[in-house]
């Protein structure tokens, strides 16, 4: 088969989902903590995602949930002895530590990694920066198998570079807060890199993720045309409303970019951008939520944005949203209106209220990428979904997780044991080897 075009690779939701309350500045992840959460349905839904993205004939990829709870970590941090004990001892004296090395936050693959297409790079190579994500620690244990993972799918075609050192104010929560705007897919694009503010400043009370001199580093590192490649601010207070990606109030697919009014901090920004995006990418258009028809705090608590937006037939658009939306009337009406005044013809709703409840939408669930047909014959299909494969994983989470899970039943041993089984018998399926570092024991 030859293609060319988006592929998204969605990360498998990991057996230990559960709503542990330690995201900082997300509304969902606090509202929810310590509710009992479902990860068998949590990956089910996931995987329907997946499916009704195929059913759209784009190829679908996924990523593999991390190893959790990560011994490794806790052995990095001085914890020593069998798994056994190195779980007993974690769980007893730190007990905050543990729960943070079991989350199963590799599931939003829109902070795995920022990619860059190879059409709009100097050396005309993909380049993939994982993203470090040094902001929450249960986050920052990801981008090493992230790494791993992008190297084994795209090693033959990209450059993964690494991700950028872990410090103090410099943190990069990658695709999340980048978009690109292009004529077409494989056209030359321009990319926008959406910074919290500068890693030297550190004003009080705003969870700023991303710094500014690491997009810019980013950017630099994939070799963009200087002239292609924009910089917006977060507006504070739409990270103090919950905003805390910018892929919370903003969306772009080929020629459109949606954003929300209270987006950005600086609208003499906004307006060069938009004027530039406008003399420079044939059918360019914008569309922006005004506050007084969605306020920032509906948009939060509907994820409207936070959803996928993706090219079908006939250059039309499909927007695949989360369900909540259709409890917002205000939201709802604007479907409608952009329907007639946009290329966006197709709205589809998905339930991935699992997911939702930790503050992760449809676009935090996937890693977007473009590839054109010679690159994508030389990914690695293994990570690629079939409906075989769909079948496979299904089963497998049906035999694996647990349909009720506390973060209380964290400290059971037996959950690491019914986790490493399942990653174990995971890697076979897709005939990958030994991966995770329990299986090199
Ligand atoms: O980093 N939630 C994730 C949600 C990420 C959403 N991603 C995008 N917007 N692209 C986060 O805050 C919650 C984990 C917990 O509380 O157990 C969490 O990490």
């Amino acid at each position: 088969m030859t293609y060319s075009g988006e592929i998204n690779f969605d990360g498998l939701i990991g057996p230990t989902h559960n709503y542990g309350g330690l995201s900082e500045g997300n509304f969902a992840s606090k509202k929810h903590h310590n509710q009992t959460s479902n990860p068998k349905a949590a990956a089910l839904q996931g995987l329907e995602k997946m499916r009704l993205i195929m059913e759209q004939g784009l190829p679908q990829g996924f990523f593999l949930p991390h190893e959790r709870p990560n011994l490794e970590m806790l052995r990095m941090l001085g914890f020593a002895g069998t798994d056994e004990e190195v779980f007993n001892q974690a769980g007893k004296r730190s007990p905050s530590l543990l729960k943070n090395v079991y989350s199963a936050s590799s599931m939003w693959a829109a902070n795995a990694a920022t990619f860059s297409p190879s059409i709009d790079s100097y050396d005309k190579n993909i380049h993939i920066t994982p993203a470090n994500l040094n902001s929450m620690f249960h986050r920052s244990i990801e981008p090493e198998f992230t790494k791993k993972q992008l190297e084994m799918i795209f090693g033959l075609i990209a450059k993964v570079h690494g991700p950028v050192r872990h410090i103090a104010g410099c943190g990069d929560e990658g695709a999340a807060n980048h978009l690109r705007v292009t004529a077409q897919h494989l056209k030359p694009g321009f990319q926008i890199f959406i910074y919290g503010n500068s890693a030297f400043v550190n004003e009080e009370n705003i969870i700023a993720r991303q710094a500014e001199e690491v997009s810019k580093a980013v950017a630099t590192q994939h070799q963009l045309d200087p002239d292609r490649t924009l910089y917006l601010r977060q507006n504070n207070a739409a990270i103090d409303s919950g905003s805390f990606h910018n892929d919370i109030v903003s969306l772009a697919n080929e020629e459109i970019f949606i954003f929300h009014q209270e987006a950005f901090a600086d609208r003499l920004e906004v307006e060069r951008v938009l004027h530039h995006l406008k003399d420079h990418v044939k059918g360019f258009q914008f569309l922006e939520i005004k506050s007084e028809d969605i306020s920032l705090e509906d948009l939060v608590s509907s994820y409207l944005l936070n959803s996928q937006l993706i090219t079908v037939e006939n250059n039309e658009m499909l927007m695949l949203l989360p369900e909540e939306v259709q409890d917002h009337s205000n939201c709802m009406i604007w479907l409608d209106e952009i329907k007639s005044s946009s290329p966006i013809k197709h709205i589809e709703f998905v339930d991935i209220r699992q997911s939702m409840m930790n503050g992760g939408g449809p676009a935090c669930l996937r890693f977007k990428t473009v590839v054109n047909d010679e690159e994508f014959s030389q990914l690695n299909d293994k990570f690629l979904l079939t409906s075989q494969k769909l079948m496979d994983l299904r089963a497998l989470i049906n035999k694996y997780y647990r349909d009720k899970l506390n973060p209380k039943d964290l400290f059971d041993i037996e959950l690491m044991n019914e986790s490493y089984l399942f990653l174990d018998e995971l890697t076979q399926l897709l005939d990958l080897g030994s991966i995770y570092s329990f299986q090199k024991n």
